[in-house]
């Protein structure tokens, strides 16, 4: 095997010249774990996968994680984790956006932010799935960190940001909640979902990544909520919440995206202690499934904030 690295549109490489059935060989596993530190987010296409093979194939990037929701509908393979929409959960997760019913839309999110300890890396594979429909959209945030400009990165060294964990979308301060409605079944309170009630985690402006060291924008839609102590950095609170606004606008620009339109036999590998992703939903009653590994993490790279 020889693999190929082709650049996507703006971040993120394709793979090719890789067969899941294929034996790989330890050089080969080597290489496919410096491409994943390298560019973030890595896209194989036409591979014919079943199960074992996603999980055989995930492990070469850390142990796996059971899915602390414990959700999957699989009990031979509890590593795997199966999105769906198009069947009966859908009502739970259906909202209305500018007049549209849509079932399963993400705002930009890092896996397990509230926590202060999201997982390393996750992959999706397509099992069924829509034509232009049901996107999954990454952002490099190492990219995104390293077009600011050093006043901003130097403003960034100085500030912790908190992640306040909430059911409701419109109750997260920077999403974009023009035009939307939650849906009448939507969940209110983690309790309704079997969610812990988890309290609120920060994390530094800027995050070094545990392994490359590369330096990774710390700010993220979903979940963002306030500057801590802003007045330390010398900056009043108005100032605190425009420095947030910029930074998110920052983060949405599209040249640190790429926008996954699924194919069968499509599989998607990102790395979460850099990259954002989100997904664009599906239309009402349309079928999609995609069955998800996720790799462990094993850094701590924000910190709880518990009552003292
Ligand atoms: O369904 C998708 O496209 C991605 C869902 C997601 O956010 C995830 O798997 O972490
Ligand atoms: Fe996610």
């Amino acid at each position: 095997m020889k693999l190929q690295v082709t650049p996507l549109e703006n971040v993120g490489v394709e793979i090719s010249g890789f067969d899941i059935n294929e034996p790989v060989s330890d050089a080969i596993k080597d290489e496919l774990k410096s491409l994943w530190h390298e560019y973030g987010i890595l896209v194989f296409r036409n591979q014919e996968i079943t199960q074992e093979k996603q999980i055989e194939f995930s492990r070469i990037f850390g142990p796996l994680e059971i899915h602390p929701l414990k959700a999957t509908t699989n009990e031979a393979n509890p590593e795997l984790f199966v999105l769906e929409s198009g069947g009966e959960k859908d009502k739970f997760f259906t909202a209305n956006y500018n007049g549209e019913e849509i079932v399963g839309r993400l705002d930009w999110h890092i896996d397990l932010h509230y926590t202060g300890r999201p997982n390393h890396g996750a992959l999706l594979r397509a099992v069924v799935v829509p034509e232009n429909d049901g996107l999954t959209g990454f952002g490099d945030l190492a990219k995104a960190y390293d077009a600011l400009d050093q006043e901003t990165k130097d403003l960034l060294e100085k500030i912790e940001v908190a992640y306040t964990f909430s059911m409701q979308r419109r109750n997260m301060r920077y999403v974009d909640v023009e035009g939307y409605e939650p849906g009448p079944n939507q969940p209110k309170k983690p309790s309704d979902m079997n969610y812990p009630d988890f309290p609120d985690a920060a994390y530094p402006g800027v995050v070094t990544h545990p392994i490359t060291g590369r330096k990774v924008l710390g700010i993220v839609e979903q979940f963002l909520d306030r500057v801590i102590t802003p007045q330390q950095a010398g900056l009043s609170n108005d100032e605190a919440i425009d420095l947030l606004q910029k930074l998110v606008a920052h983060t949405r620009r599209p040249e640190f995206h790429y926008f996954h339109e699924w194919k069968e036999g499509d599989m998607v590998l990102w790395d979460n202690w850099r990259a954002m992703h989100c997904t664009t939903g599906t239309r009402k009653g349309v079928r999609r499934i995609i069955n998800r590994t996720t790799i462990e993490g094993d850094a701590t790279l924000g910190r709880v904030l518990t009552a003292e």
